[in-house]
């Protein structure tokens, strides 16, 4: 059986058959005809094949009987015949350099032709060797227009870590807020779904004045460089990241919200809801006819079709839109839950703030209990304590705890310890039950088969000093891939052994992912968001962590760091029985 075929799908080979066509200098009402087709197609509502079984492709703006054969065909078969026999052999990378602003089809032939550029790394050689000065009509200001763009292109592609971007985000949105001419702003898009990684930032605005709203942001010291301003919509860069700002009418706003939030998933299954009620919903309001319900304010939207308003972090189509409807949306857990660290570093290790620093910031951000978890002397690069400066570290939390009595924070003595290749821990069992808190972490050896790598952490999860498993997949976004394991396997015995899961909040971390996470929640696994904090301000880090964790359907009770001191306490101690016997043992 074939499989089945999206509107986006055919969008993509109209489009495609646009560049070809226009690269081969072809008759321009072609090139525009499915240019238009394919902008039609990716603003429509409805699933092309059901248009098409309803006789109705012809309706379809800019669709006329030729594209209206052309895309039957392409749900019949796949394919396009005509469009692949056009697009030929020509490299979908050449034809990508059509989104690189200031490129029209003139220039990429003539750089396809004289100097075999094929790609956007092509073409970044080629401005670089400097050949296209010598050519006619490449002056030093095309040029070095060219380079620009083609940065802003690259920049566009990269995918931007969200605990890098939101902070940065939500400073612009703050300096918005807080002009004349703005009534309201927020951040919609994927960063406020909390993403782990960003395309851009989208921000909505109103304004009675929106055209001068929108110069005034433009001329915000946090814009690095303008790309386009107009009367409802700027596009402007923030160091390397885009920002979409888009002006909406008040009476919109709550729709355009909705909207632009996205996912395009979510919207795409709850515009299937409405119109099975009827309802049209679209980023200008919910509508029956041409007559307006609502959409001023978000919950307006999902009001209107029978939904209490859905946390922004589920919207993935995930299933939310189903438990929404029949009332069973979970209750996220909150930042202001979390009532302690559980992952911190300090100058002993790796972390370039002293313990007295680390606990100064935990007692401003009120947290109820602080573990200072450094590494195990295996991590060399990271200064791991060896039972010298172990000591020397203990005795300066004793000094720091007695210093401020029952005031602040209570310290807990903790460490992040090695998983060693063989599962095995990096200190010695008698040193591993001084610990109040021992968390263990695959920090090497990456490249087991599955089936080592999951003795290894099974072996970690048994040992009975262990509260937590850091970082799980050891993954680093776009740096590092998960390392591989029987991820149910573990679970099932974490869960088993009472032992906690971390999300780990790290920007580069977020690990365990939002699905990951969302499984072995699941599953019934206890999990530990934190921050993995190496300064006494990445100890905000945690809330990246929180935003996965609401992305992964987790409430406050599975989570150990939202537990009352007594009962992290009793979680921590339930081993202890065996964790004073380790101790007698190693006593020996
Ligand atoms: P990103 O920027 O790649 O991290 O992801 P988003 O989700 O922020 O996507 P973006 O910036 O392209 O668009 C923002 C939201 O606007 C998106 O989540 C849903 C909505 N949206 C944008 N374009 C379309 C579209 O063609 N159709 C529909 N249904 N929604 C769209
Ligand atoms: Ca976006
Ligand atoms: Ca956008």
């Amino acid at each position: 059986m074939q499989a089945p075929i999206h509107n986006e799908d055919i969008a993509h080979i109209f489009e495609k058959m646009s560049r070809v066509l226009s690269l081969k200098g072809q008759n321009l009402f072609r090139v525009l005809a499915y240019e238009n087709a394919a902008r039609s197609i990716r603003e429509l509502d409805e699933d092309l094949a059901k248009v098409a079984a309803d006789g109705k492709l012809e309706e379809i703006s800019g669709i006329g009987k030729d594209l209206a054969g052309k895309i039957e065909e392409a749900l019949r078969t796949g394919h396009i015949r005509e469009c692949e026999r056009e697009c030929g052999r020509i490299p979908d990378s050449l034809l990508a350099l059509f989104d690189v602003r200031g490129l029209g089809p003139k220039t990429i032939a003539l750089l396809h032709k004289k100097f075999r550029v094929n790609t956007v790394e092509d073409l970044s050689r080629v401005l670089d060797s400097g050949a296209l000065a010598r050519m006619r009509g490449f002056g030093e200001k095309k040029i070095s227009a060219l380079r620009e763009s083609l940065e802003s292109w690259t920049a566009s592609q990269e995918r931007m870590l969200l605990g890098l971007v939101l902070p940065h985000a939500e400073e612009l949105m703050g300096k918005i807020r807080k002009l004349r001419l703005v009534t309201r702003a927020e951040l919609a898009g994927s960063l406020r779904r909390g993403r782990e990684t960003i395309g851009d930032v989208d921000l909505l605005v109103t304004s009675k004045e929106s055209p001068r709203a929108l110069r005034e942001i433009s001329r915000l010291p946090e814009v690095t460089r303008i790309l386009a301003v107009g009367p409802t919509r700027a596009t402007l860069m923030m160091g390397t990241v885009q920002v979409d700002v888009r002006a909406v009418a008040p009476e919109s706003f709550g729709a355009a919200l909705q909207y632009f939030t996205g996912s395009k998933k979510h919207n795409t299954h709850l515009r299937a809801i409405a119109r099975q009620h009827g309802l049209k919903i679209n980023e200008y309001g919910v509508f029956r006819g041409i007559r307006r319900l609502g959409g001023t304010e978000e919950e307006d939207v999902y009001r209107l079709v029978g939904m209490p308003l859905i946390p922004p972090e589920l919207r993935e189509d995930r299933g939310e839109i189903e438990s929404a409807l029949k009332g069973e949306l979970p209750k996220l857990v909150q930042l202001n839950e979390i009532r302690g660290e559980l992952h911190a570093h300090s100058t002993y290790s790796d972390g370039h703030s002293s313990m007295a620093d680390m606990v100064a910031r935990a007692e401003a951000m009120n947290y109820e209990y602080l573990a200072l978890t450094d590494h195990s002397p295996s991590q060399r690069i990271a200064r791991g304590l060896d039972r010298t400066r172990l000591h020397k570290k203990i005795r300066e939390l004793e000094k720091l705890r007695q210093a401020r009595g029952n005031s602040g924070p209570r310290l807990l003595l903790g460490a992040e310890v090695d998983i060693l290749p063989d599962g095995k821990l990096d200190y010695p069992d008698g040193i591993l039950a001084l610990f109040d808190v021992v968390i263990a972490a695959i920090h090497g050896n990456f490249n087991q088969t599955r089936k080592e790598m999951t003795e290894r952490l099974l072996r970690a999860i048994d040992h009975p000093c262990v509260n937590i498993i850091a970082h799980p997949t050891a993954r680093l976004i776009g740096k590092r891939e998960p390392i591989e394991f029987d991820f149910d396997r573990v679970v099932s015995a974490a869960t088993k052994a009472n032992v906690a899961l971390e999300i780990d909040g790290s920007p580069w971390r977020l690990d365990l992912n939002d699905i990951l996470a969302r499984s072995a929640a699941d599953a019934g696994a206890l999990l530990s968001i934190t921050a993995d904090a190496h300064s006494a301000a990445q100890l905000g880090y945690l809330r990246f962590g929180v935003l996965q964790a609401r992305r992964a359907w987790i409430g406050a009770a599975s989570i150990v760091n939202t537990w009352s001191w007594k009962q992290l306490h009793e979680w921590l101690g339930i081993r202890s029985p065996r964790k004073a016997a380790v101790e007698m043992k190693a006593a020996g």
